[in-house]
């Protein structure tokens, strides 16, 4: 049987973009050999070296550093970054970018990443990730300003992300169409297994930390309770899935099709999610996919960050929830809105 592997498939892919220069399938490369290593270190934690467990650091987001998310974040930076193809690197786990050196050759394109999603879960063998995302510089000369660091969703050229799970899957879109490869590890290769994924239309599956409903405003607790209301003409109710860890959760939504909530609450009034390592990545990847990504007002990609570690609330999946969703709060919001200033 003949098989593609990701580097063929990447090479077949920049053949169509005129002026490629070959810059963005080393990088490409970059990424998936980085992936194979963190990939080795999640499959062997808690044998050998000592890789599990609490750095003892707090990060830029306040949360304790664990030794694979700071494992991962090295392998990445030092990889990507001494690759010749990027001339900045931001991460989750950092609290300013880093700036390539020109004794390191800075390249064309920003590299941003969470190096290993869904930390909590690192040591209970529950699946984590690698998300990616990649711009072009925009600003004229060699100096790296916001303009390039701060660049709306829509201008990304490519985003993935890595699960470690059941297998090491790896999923990316430069733009034509989202693709999904499998690390055969008797190889150590990555081989197409996933062609032009499509999500479906809509789902029948919801999924969100419900344990915040206390902490919720009334327009998502009225989403949820929708949700799980029956009426068979729609649907409902949806059947809950919650991992707790974005890339396994939003990968099985891809897949199957649904809703991935992350909606505000009293505690992270902005949202938990980021924009640059979190969102915007797995926006381009379901529109290009053929579903939706919102804040629940709003386009995901069609926000530009205000800085490197911005949050906001996500809604993200098949194309009829995400839009059904955005209408059920924005009744809800309108009716409190009412509500209020007829009280007032
Ligand atoms: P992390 O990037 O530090 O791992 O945090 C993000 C994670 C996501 O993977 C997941 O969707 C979310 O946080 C889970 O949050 P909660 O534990 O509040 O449900
Ligand atoms: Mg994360």
């Amino acid at each position: 049987m003949e098989r593609t592997t990701l580097v063929q498939h990447i090479r077949q892919q920049e053949k169509t973009i005129p002026g490629a220069t070959g810059e963005f399938t080393s990088l490409m490369n970059e990424i998936m050999v980085a992936g194979k290593i963190i990939s080795l270190q999640v499959n062997s934690a808690g044998i050998g070296e000592d890789i599990l467990g609490l750095t003892g650091k707090i990060n830029v987001q306040g949360e304790e550093v664990k030794k694979l998310d700071e494992f991962s974040d090295i392998t990445f930076t030092k990889i990507i970054g001494q690759s010749g193809t990027v001339c900045a690197i931001t991460s989750e786990e950092k609290e300013e970018a880093y700036i390539i050196p020109p004794e390191d050759h800075p390249g064309k394109y920003i590299f941003m990443m969470d190096p290993l999603d869904g930390s909590s879960n690192i040591d209970v063998n529950v699946n984590i990730g690698t998300i990616f995302s990649i711009y072009k510089k925009k600003s004229p000369g060699l100096e790296v300003t916001d303009e390039d660091l701060l660049q709306k969703g829509s201008e990304q050229v490519a985003a993935g992300y890595i699960v470690y799970g059941s297998s090491t899957i790896f999923v990316y879109t430069s733009g034509q169409g989202v693709h999904g490869f499998t690390l055969d590890p008797t190889l150590g290769e990555f081989f197409l297994s996933h062609p032009d994924l499509k999500i479906p239309e809509q789902g029948s599956t919801y999924s969100a930390n419900e344990g915040n409903w206390g902490i919720w405003d009334e327009s998502q607790k009225d989403l949820v309770a929708y949700l799980k209301e029956e009426d068979s003409a729609t649907g409902r109710p949806y059947k809950l899935r919650y991992i707790g860890s974005l890339v396994a959760d939003f990968h099985r939504t891809l897949l199957k099709g649904g809703l991935f909530m992350y909606p505000k609450d009293s505690k992270s009034p902005k949202g938990k999610l980021r924009l640059s390592f979190e969102a915007a990545p797995l926006a381009l990847i379901v529109e290009k996919a053929g579903g939706k990504a919102s804040t629940g007002n709003q386009p995901i990609l069609d926000i530009t960050p205000t800085g490197i570690h911005d949050r906001l609330p996500l809604f993200i999946g098949s194309k009829n929830d995400v839009e059904m969703a955005e209408e059920r709060l924005a009744a809800k919001g309108k009716k409190g809105s009412w509500f209020k200033w007829l009280s007032g």
